[in-house]
């Protein structure tokens, strides 16, 4: 397990949350972020937003259920005040109401390394964008975050510019979404990024992000791992960086470590079925056993 790679379990446990939707099919969304969780050793909590089912009988396509507001709350309750975390995570939100729970929350609990995944379409959806969802999590929970992780599109919708497909093109959108409040701002440019201008993509076949803290832009590399079967490689990185700052990891470092932790589940991705198939986030526990 990861947890070897800290030196053992420890006598107290480090408690994380994630506020997320579910996804039935086990790959994406809480199930994701508690096996991440699992893996660096935490104990892991959910508080459920959604819950998002996928028909196999129409070609896969997902129903999103939203969970109602005082059962939201109520599950708030449980974790924040309950329990108390070191670390938290949003993804899957769904409603106005799971964005204002969830800036309530953070905000009374002085939760200081809130991770902001602000998912807003999930792969296969075929869900119409909700941009006034998208405008209330920008304005009310960017300026909670310890680290944003927009993918491209998400930065596209974070920043207002179109067509982020350059690094140069990444910056820009980190520098715009670093003004609207958060403390650091993670583009996942992985494996979409069209171009590594001046070199090209084929002479460098590397997945790559970028970090912006106000400071300076650094550029997190990894191996390009071709695959189809990455449903949840989103969730799980931001649950993996969560997990590092809850272990008290400085930014870079959990990034740093969150990266490795992707690349090693897309590695042993795997077809779930015709349509879809998940990292595998259990896979890098080999290399401590
Ligand atoms: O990968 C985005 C995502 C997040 N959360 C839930 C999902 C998905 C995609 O399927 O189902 C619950």
């Amino acid at each position: 397990m990861l947890y070897k790679y800290y030196g053992g379990l420890q006598a107290e446990m480090i408690k994380i949350a994630t506020i997320a939707g579910s996804d039935a099919s086990g790959g994406a969304g809480l199930e994701a972020d508690l096996k991440t969780f699992e893996e660096y050793g935490l104990y892991g909590m959910a508080a459920v937003t959604v819950i998002a089912a996928m028909d196999p009988d129409a070609d896969w396509a997902h129903s999103v259920f939203p969970i109602e507001e005082n059962c939201l709350r109520s599950q708030m309750e449980t974790v924040f005040k309950g329990a108390g975390v070191a670390a938290a995570k949003s993804g899957m939100l769904g409603s106005f109401y799971a964005v204002d729970l969830t800036a309530e929350y953070i905000k009374a609990y002085g939760v200081k390394n809130y991770i902001l995944d602000p998912v807003m379409v999930c792969k296969g959806a075929k869900e119409a964008l909700n941009p006034e969802l998208n405008a209330a999590i920008a304005e009310k929970l960017l300026p909670l975050a310890e680290v944003v992780t927009p993918n491209l599109f998400e930065a596209e919708q974070l920043s207002g510019l179109d067509e982020i497909a350059s690094i140069d093109r990444m910056k820009e959108a980190a520098k715009i979404i670093y003004d609207k409040g958060p403390r650091g701002v993670f583009i996942k440019g992985g494996a979409k990024l069209v171009s590594l201008a001046p070199v090209s993509r084929e002479a460098h076949p590397k997945a790559v992000d970028i970090f912006y803290d106000g400071g300076g832009f650094e550029l997190f590399e990894a191996e390009l791992v071709q695959t189809k079967w990455n449903h949840g490689a989103g969730c799980t990185v931001s649950a993996a960086i969560a997990a590092g700052l809850a272990r008290g990891l400085p930014a870079r470092d959990a990034l740093a470590l969150a990266k490795k932790f992707i690349t090693a589940s897309l590695k042993a991705g795997f077809p779930l079925n015709q349509w879809v198939g998940p990292g595998n986030p259990a896979v890098w526990r080999a290399a401590f056993e």
